[in-house]
């Protein structure tokens, strides 16, 4: 009976955090490793990553229980009971548990080593001769964009408050043709940002005076979610950007419409970011 009672305040921990751990998630977030749902599909690297992901925490969750079970089973059975007393006997030197506990982290190091390598030399691997090619400059706090075979640009102005929940049209687009491969080229006007395109599930470092590269192919028509992720400066989270994933004609006729606006050439990368004054309500990119 003693033994009964002892475990029944098991049950409540164990229980909560079950009724946490189902509820609010279905089994397409537990498959995609809780990354968002809409990343599936969205380029040809979205499945490399989640499953890279995935992969990664599964493995360590089960070392998690192990050693969570571990802990919690030393804690039982080596209570203090009734009547015991001074310390308990003193063990040093074990060597199979001191092999163990050095062996184990090592292979999971190793391979996680050999994992996340494996994986990011395939997403960096330059995309020679690329279908679309597009400067991305980072400026505080907006994008400028500059389409390279094209010959043509647009500007961004920093997204204004009412914009972030209600006039998500207006922020600044990046037009992707899918199913083409592409290169990003990014570099900064100013301090250090961050390309994230969320559903992307990639983030590219922005510096100053540095050109970045990012190759994939959009494989997902569709409109995505863009930030920058450096904290860099007083509006940092009003840069934001949408993607647009276009059919080749939708981005033909984005291409004409930025040549009828006139905005053909390249924006340089010593302009001034003067341009994306707050208050500056159009997007034709006035050079300063
Ligand atoms: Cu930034």
């Amino acid at each position: 009976m003693r033994s009964k009672r002892g475990f029944r305040w098991l049950s409540l921990p164990i229980t909560a955090s079950l009724m946490l751990a189902l509820s609010g998630c279905s089994s397409q977030d537990f498959g995609n490793g809780f990354l968002p749902s809409s990343s599936h599909g969205v380029t040809n690297h979205t499945g490399p990553i989640t499953q890279f992901w995935t992969t990664s925490w599964v493995i360590l969750f089960g070392v998690g229980f192990i050693a969570w079970g571990l802990m919690a089973w030393a804690l039982i059975v080596y209570r203090r009971r009734k009547g015991e007393t001074g310390i308990p006997p003193q063990l040093r030197y074990n060597n199979p548990i001191e092999a163990l506990f050095t062996i184990v982290p090592l292979i999971l190091v190793i391979g996680f080593f050999i994992l996340t390598a494996r994986t990011m030399s395939d997403i960096e691997k330059p995309t020679v001769n690329p279908d679309v090619q597009i400067q991305v400059i980072g400026k505080q706090w907006s994008w400028d964009f500059n389409y390279l075979h094209e010959n043509v640009y647009s500007s961004g102005i920093q997204v204004q408050p009412e914009q972030v929940t209600k006039k998500v049209s207006e922020m600044p687009v990046l037009h992707l043709p899918v199913n083409k491969t592409v290169e990003l080229d990014l570099s900064s006007r100013d301090v250090i940002h961050s390309f994230w395109v969320v559903q992307f599930l990639y983030k590219k470092d922005v510096f100053p005076g540095r050109w970045n590269h990012e190759y994939f192919t959009p494989t997902k028509v569709g409109v995505y979610t863009g930030k920058c992720a450096e904290l860099c400066g007083e509006f940092h989270s009003m840069m934001l950007f949408r993607v647009s994933v276009d059919t080749p004609e939708k981005y033909a006729a984005y291409i004409q419409s930025l040549k009828d606006k006139g905005q053909t050439g390249q924006l340089s990368i010593n302009d001034s970011r003067n341009q994306n004054l707050p208050g500056n309500g159009s997007s034709t990119g006035n050079e300063g």
